[in-house]
């Protein structure tokens, strides 16, 4: 048998036990292309971008740690080694670009001064394959963010100097979502912290208010850019307080209309973003996710197929929020070969929704409406080992990328002939 019979016969034997369970496999093959994931651009440079030539990423309470061989140094290798990613994912993605990473001609371009000029390379690089966009405000690794505040500073000049970014950063994304015809999704984190007990919490969350008013006061037309806030627990030098916390940003996104962006890093490690999901959409129209894994803190490591992850995609698929849940992820490790770890990390978020996919949900539904909770409990271990590994292997062959190891041998080749020779 060659390995493609493999692959269909294992296939057909899972298609029959999932059938058992009145599910359609092949349907829920075609859906996974529903599924797009928001490819975060930083994890092929360690969050460094390209203002100078030896930008680095510096303060904001996030850190990358490793030094692998191959990061990429310019937008040209950064383009190469998202190319080689897309080429071993099945299924749709777009890209997510932060503002450090425009073109910007060898130029010193402050965050102030950004345009669309600097991202229409990355537009039509998208363009041509397909791709949205989404966006993000740098609100770190620059001497305006070096005292740990941004758009809650309460030194004027530099609060003014963020709000012009982020101004900026939703146009350039405005501009983006239009020329692709997807809307751009535009998120703003920002480091604003303290790393002692501060006396005036209330000050800095006064400023972030209003500079987010500020910065959002142009409205975009929905087709184009959609804002999303991004809040925080705690970061490394800001472990007392968070300006932005999550009842801050929870709040703002509902009383203005915007996304509230929950990364599963920024939570107490005893709460689940999973649980998260159908309590903020009561409240909002749409929520953009930050998938990453936190190991003991907001580590950012590579995304896993763990429990917390599946709580996340079941939530969405049990709920058929796919349309309103937008999916980005957000993990940078600097210790392992950079392409090897988006395709692990996608797989494995795309595998979580395969499964959540395959979960006989009405039927089990059913036994916790009749209090049937052991029956429940059941169900749910006896889903975990149902065959759902074959019909992910039958989606990546009919979407032809390699199918489960195969893409370890491609990703080493690509070291071998690329990245070490940087
Ligand atoms: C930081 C936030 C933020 C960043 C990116 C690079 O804790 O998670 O999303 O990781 O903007
Ligand atoms: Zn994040």
């Amino acid at each position: 048998m060659t390995k493609q019979d493999v692959i269909k016969k294992a296939y057909e034997v899972s298609k029959e036990q999932y059938a058992a369970l009145g599910i359609d496999t092949d349907a829920i093959v075609k859906k996974m292309n529903d599924v797009v994931i928001s490819l975060h651009c930083w994890q092929t440079d360690d969050v460094g971008g390209f203002e100078t030539p030896d930008s680095e990423l510096s303060g904001g309470g996030i850190q990358v740690t490793g030094n692998y061989p191959g990061k990429a140094s310019s937008i040209e290798q950064m383009r190469a080694d998202l190319d080689k990613v897309l080429a071993l994912l099945p299924g749709k993605q777009r890209l997510n670009l932060h503002a450090i990473y425009g073109e910007f001609g060898g130029k010193l371009v402050d965050r102030n001064e950004i345009s669309i000029e600097h991202f229409q390379g990355w537009v039509d690089w998208a363009k041509e394959r397909g791709m949205g966009l989404d966006f993000n405000a740098t609100c770190f690794s620059h001497p305006r963010a070096a005292d740990g505040f941004t758009l809650s500073s309460k030194n004027e000049e530099n609060r003014k100097f963020w709000v012009e970014h982020v101004a900026r950063c939703r146009a350039i994304a405005a501009e983006m979502g239009k020329q692709l015809g997807t809307p751009t999704v535009h998120n703003t984190w920002i480091p604003d912290g303290s790393k002692d007990v501060p006396v005036d919490r209330n000050g800095h969350r006064t400023l972030l208010k209003k500079s987010l008013d500020e910065a959002y006061a142009i409205e975009y037309p929905k087709e184009h850019m959609k804002d999303a806030v991004e809040s925080k627990l705690f970061g490394i030098g800001a472990e007392s307080m968070t300006v932005g916390s999550h009842d801050f940003y929870l709040s703002y996104a509902v009383k203005n209309n915007k996304l509230i962006c929950l990364d599963n890093g920024h939570f107490h490690p005893t709460e689940q973003v999973g649980d998260k999901i159908s309590a903020c959409l009561q409240f909002v129209d749409e929520v953009l996710l930050h998938v990453t894994r936190p190991v003991r803190w907001d580590s950012d490591h590579v995304v896993t197929l763990g429990e917390d992850l599946q709580l996340i995609a079941s939530e969405i698929v049990r709920n058929d929020f796919l349309s309103r849940v937008k999916i980005g992820l957000d993990f940078f490790d600097a210790s392992i070969n950079r392409v090897g770890a988006y395709v692990v990390g996608t797989r494995a978020a795309q595998q979580a929704f395969l499964i959540a996919m395959l979960e006989p949900t009405a039927k089990i539904k059913a036994m916790e409406e009749e209090g049937k909770n052991f029956e429940r409990l059941a169900m749910l271990e006896i889903m975990k080992s149902k065959p759902w590994g074959a019909v992910w292997d039958y989606y990546c062959m009919q979407s032809n990328v390699p199918v489960a190891e195969d893409f370890i041998a491609e990703i080493q080749q690509y070291e071998d002939e690329v990245l070490t020779k940087r």
